[in-house]
């Protein structure tokens, strides 16, 4: 009889689940929250598929405690939420709104008291909406505030919170947000998009110095970028030239001022940078400004890997690169499921750029999940999702890739942006209509894996 080999994690891997403040608290304008770009987006009309907005969303904000049970009982190490800029700062700067900063005090508290660390991200995308008023990430004050910021949120729980996260996906940010417009504030102008870039990471490397002076103890400190590996759609050179354009378009334009202080090349050789630059100057305001670099690049303790899918892309002249959607392979709601990806993406990383301590923040799929008769929720395309990508961080692990921990997108199901309550990515199942929770099979099944730290090949 042969036996199933079992795949052992090292002894302090860190298990986490992982959620945003827009996507689940709700509470919008409750206790002196201010407004976000995210409320107001969510109000025009056409700008989420659904209609649908984060005003209640899965009502953590007044469910905070229950979902603690619920982390404690799939026994998570760790739990990565983000902290809500305009429930600290209602307008994003000045005055400091106290019932806010308590709501993060009580949740950290009693995350510590269940031995579960906590992973406080500064920004998931809802910034304060009086400083889109103000001309939002294309403007560098933005950065200096958010620093401010960091500075309030890390004076109070500095004492307690070890890891940090500056940034969610600051591509996401900039790009989303200011190219494509899906994302809020729902710009679509190229030079903004530069701009936010560089202001975004220039604010990571703000917050970064802000939480390490504020806290007046060493910290870890990362961020977590949305990754994702290209490869060709045909053997065709051309398709070859399309991967790396991708691959800066993605990957190295937020990788490279990170962790070599540099951006790209084909980047700022781009004419939408040269146009940006020129004009800027004229207006005497640089974009990168002496030492900008040196602020973005100062070391980070870990770098967070959100992983999904991987880009197969065709060359196409002008564009440079075009995504297509290969045959024979298996989708979600959402995208390609490639694990692989996952495994080419972490070795590629720590060959290329060496960091001593990488974190797969985010890793999970969207199922179009229901509550069976029996009163589950039957999820075994999610547990395979789930196992999949675990068994190619296993893979990494053994080829040497220092990787810290994993944590699923998402703990609970929630407000999946531009797709509304329509994705549902938790390992807890939530009925929007009454708030209720009920542990999915992929739940107890993850459990299962953290008190085994591994699974069965
Ligand atoms: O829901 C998002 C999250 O806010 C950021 N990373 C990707 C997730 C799934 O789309």
């Amino acid at each position: 009889m042969t036996e199933t080999a079992w795949i052992r994690f090292p002894k302090d891997f860190l298990w986490g689940a992982a959620t945003s403040a827009y996507q689940i608290e709700g509470g919008w304008n409750e206790d002196g929250r201010g407004p976000s770009i995210w409320d107001h987006f969510c109000r025009q009309p056409g700008r989420v598929q659904t209609g649908e907005n984060g005003d209640s969303a899965a009502d953590h904000y007044h469910r905070w405690a229950e979902d603690v049970d619920l982390m404690s009982q799939i026994g998570l190490k760790a739990y990565r939420f983000s902290v809500a800029w305009t429930r600290i700062l209602p307008t994003g700067a000045g005055a400091v709104n106290k019932a806010g900063l308590d709501f993060y005090d009580r949740l950290v508290d009693a995350l510590l008291e269940k031995g579960i660390t906590p992973y406080p991200t500064l920004f998931h995308y809802d910034l304060p909406q009086p400083l889109q008023d103000r001309g939002g990430w294309p403007n560098r004050d933005t950065a200096k505030l958010f620093g401010d910021y960091a500075a309030v949120i890390g004076a109070r729980l500095g004492d307690r919170v070890d890891h940090w996260i500056t940034h969610n996906e600051p591509w996401v940010t900039a790009f989303l947000g200011h190219l494509t417009g899906e994302h809020a504030p729902g710009q679509r102008n190229p030079f903004a998009t530069v701009a936010a870039t560089h202001h975004v990471l220039l604010s990571h490397g703000y917050a970064l110095q802000a939480l390490r002076a504020a806290a007046k103890r060493p910290l870890q400190v990362g961020a977590a970028l949305n990754l994702s590996p290209s490869y060709p759609a045909s053997s065709a050179p051309t398709d070859q030239k399309a991967v790396q354009f991708t691959d800066g378009f993605i990957n190295r334009i937020i990788l490279d001022p990170l962790l070599k202080g540099r951006y790209p090349e084909d980047f700022t050789s781009s004419w939408v940078w040269r146009w940006l630059e020129r004009g800027l100057g004229r207006r005497s305001r640089q974009l990168i400004q002496a030492d900008d670099l040196k602020v973005i690049a100062a070391p980070m303790d870990f770098v967070g890997v959100n992983y999904y899918t991987r880009a197969v892309v065709r060359y196409l002249p002008v564009v440079q690169s075009m995504q297509t959607r290969p045959k024979d392979s298996e989708y979600s709601q959402m995208w390609e499921i490639y694990p692989p990806g996952l495994y080419d993406l972490l070795t590629r990383l720590h060959k290329e750029y060496g960091h001593a301590n990488w974190l797969v923040s985010e890793n999970g799929v969207p199922v179009p999940d229901v509550v069976a008769a029996d009163g589950g929720v039957h999820d075994p395309d999610r547990i395979r999702y789930l196992r999949n990508h675990i068994l190619q961080v296993q893979r990494a692990l053994a080829a040497g890739v220092p990787v810290s921990g994993y944590f699923v997108w998402s703990l609970l199901d929630n407000f999946e942006w531009v797709y509304g309550y329509g994705r549902r990515f938790g390992l807890v199942y939530v009925d929007f209509a009454t708030k209720q929770r009920t542990l999915k099979d992929s739940g107890k099944w993850y459990a299962q894996v953290i008190r085994d730290n591994g699974l069965q090949a």
